[in-house]
């Protein structure tokens, strides 16, 4: 344990994975002195963590990194279509030491508390180091999706064999040879892991509780030919990045479901197959809004994972009935093939329930199943799950968790700040639309804003900048407004919170794209910084 100290900043930033990152860049470009803690003994963030067997990014490698940097990124060379995580995790490293960022940051120090002391206007950071600085600003790139969530499942402790989540992976190999193992789960981890882990292990057994739709990702090696060519067109990939709807290179299809004859929409829906990743939730304008359309999209993939799966028994238990894309929409390699294999075994829980996990494995209402090892694939406690992890105060000592729990809704401004919290910026906070698409675009399009604004404080010296409450109430109308007329709020997913027993139900996320909010976000910032309160020294305009 090293020495806690006591200190004073400009600016705290929480996070060294994509956020904190270039969060600490900017600040330290911008002249301003900057502290970042992070828990880990590395950067990375989520990619620090995530380390389970075939852990990938469905963002396409070319768009999955910064593109503030013209140098960096043509000195940078991504080896497949969608990246791998030991990988990204070399990529963050190489940021980091590029830009020497690794003096100003603490690892292995998780914050514990922060709140906002009216009198000195200044936050006050605490951690488990015993570290107890101020600072003017105070910046969260803690993540959306990174807080894992392991059930409360009867009996864990009791288990005789080794047990994992994949969201916090061990360093070392695990090695599941001549293991029996259980997966719970089937979103994008237990996805991406179950065909990896089904090779090596002797027996694999998932446990689904809700079926998912996938699609092949159609992986590849990438040619140089194809990597000189994007570093060439680096200003073009900049552009797309930061002006498209989810900040990489898809466009939603220019016609309705509806507008194709069913032989057409057959053409294209066997193309977007063929093509792998996102293509199919892009094929058409109105997937995620048109009831109809969304249907007959849905069974083209149903039918697909029919063909593929040999037992129709299994392939019933596969096949989902929610709207497709509303879940997050997930990209495999050889997912459903796996359960071809003879040593891969599906139960369905939803059927009979997990009630217990024993010395020897896991036991449902059908009987008991025996393993050696189990996986939890079971997600995280998204948006708000690693905010509320940090008691988190602002004025009147009133704590975030209390603002947006108790009954209370999630009210942010922009998804960047909230009202009662001044001089704090959320990095891909809730109602932002950063999980919905490519999040290194969203990343730099925050903390360009935050940068910006910080800038912009500090030339006119101002020292309290808040959100106002009937700006942050219209955000949040706003948001969910937008989220109502879409088939999104229409299916439990961990967009609206469903996933976590007990947790507050809401869709906290701004679905009007990378390249609306960025507008939104603009011209805000043009009118003064519309919607919050700036207090100088000297005077108080609002
Ligand atoms: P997800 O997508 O939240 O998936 C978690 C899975 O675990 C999902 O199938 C859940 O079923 C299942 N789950 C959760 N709790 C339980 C319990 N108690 N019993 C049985 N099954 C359970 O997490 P991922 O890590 O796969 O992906 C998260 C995001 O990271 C992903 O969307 C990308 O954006 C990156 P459910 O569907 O809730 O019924």
């Amino acid at each position: 344990k090293r020495q806690g100290e006591t200190a004073s900043v400009d600016a705290i930033v929480i996070g060294a994975g994509f956020s904190g990152l270039y969060m600490l860049y900017r600040l330290r470009e911008a002249g301003l002195s900057t502290r970042v803690y992070e828990t880990a003994d590395g950067v990375g963030g989520v990619w620090y963590w995530n380390r389970y067997p075939g852990a990938r990014c469905d963002s396409e490698s070319i768009c999955y990194n910064y593109t503030f940097s013209e140098e960096l990124y043509n000195e940078w060379s991504w080896s497949s279509r969608y990246p791998e995580q030991p990988e990204i995790l070399k990529y963050l490293n190489f940021v980091a030491d590029k830009f020497d960022l690794r003096p100003d940051i603490n690892f292995s120090t998780r914050v514990t508390s922060a709140s906002y002391d009216e009198g000195s206007k200044r936050w006050l950071i605490q951690t488990d180091q015993g570290d107890q600085i101020t600072a003017k600003y105070f910046i969260t790139g803690v993540g959306c999706i990174s807080t894992a969530n392991v059930p409360n499942i009867k009996g864990l402790d009791n288990f005789d064999g080794d047990w994992y989540h994949t969201g916090h992976w061990p360093h070392e190999k695990v090695d599941f040879t001549g293991k029996r193992v259980g997966v719970i789960g089937t979103g994008s981890s237990g996805i991406q892991s179950i065909p990896v882990i089904a090779k090596e292990a002797k027996h694999l057994t998932v446990f689904q509780r809700t079926p998912q739709f996938s699609v092949p990702a159609k992986n590849y090696q990438y040619t140089q030919e194809f990597l000189q060519k994007s570093k060439e067109n680096y200003h073009g990939m900049r552009h797309l990045m930061r002006n498209s709807v989810a900040g990489m290179a898809m466009y939603y299809g220019e016609r309705s479901v509806l507008e194709d004859t069913p032989e057409e929409r057959r053409k294209v829906l066997e193309a977007a197959w063929e093509k792998g990743g996102w293509a199919i939730l892009f094929a058409y304008n109105d997937l995620l809004v048109n009831e109809e359309g969304n249907k007959l999209v849905a069974e083209f993939v149903r039918s697909k994972i029919r063909e593929i799966v040999k037992d129709p028994e299994t392939a019933d238990k596969l096949v989902p009935d929610h709207y497709y894309g509303t879940k997050r929409a997930i990209i495999d390699t050889n997912y459903f093939e796996t359960y071809n294999r003879e040593n891969v075994r599906l139960v369905d829980v939803k059927k009979a329930p997990i009630e217990e996990i024993t010395s020897k494995g896991i036991r449902t209402s059908e009987g008991e199943f025996e393993l050696d090892a189990i996986v939890f694939a079971t997600g995280f406690d998204g948006m708000t799950g690693s905010l509320f992890k940090i008691d988190i105060k602002g004025k009147n000592g009133v704590s975030l968790k209390e603002k947006w729990e108790n009954g209370a809704k999630t009210k942010t401004y922009l998804g960047l700040t909230t009202a009662g919290f001044p001089n704090l910026f959320m990095l891909t906070g809730p109602e932002s639309p950063s999980v919905l698409g490519n999040m290194p675009a969203a990343i730099e399009q925050h903390v360009e804003w935050v940068i910006d604004c910080i800038n912009h404080l500090c030339q006119n010296e101002v020292e309290v900048f808040e959100a106002k409450p009937e700006a942050e109430e219209k955000w949040s109308q706003h948001c969910r407004d937008l989220a109502d007329a879409t088939l999104y709020t229409k299916t439990e997913s961990w967009y609206t919170g469903a996933n976590i027993e007990g947790k507050a139900r809401g869709f906290q996320i701004y679905v009007g794209g990378y390249d609306g909010y960025r507008k939104i976000c603009d011209e805000i910032a043009s009118k003064g910084y519309e919607g919050f309160s700036l207090v100088s020294k000297s005077s108080a305009k609002n």
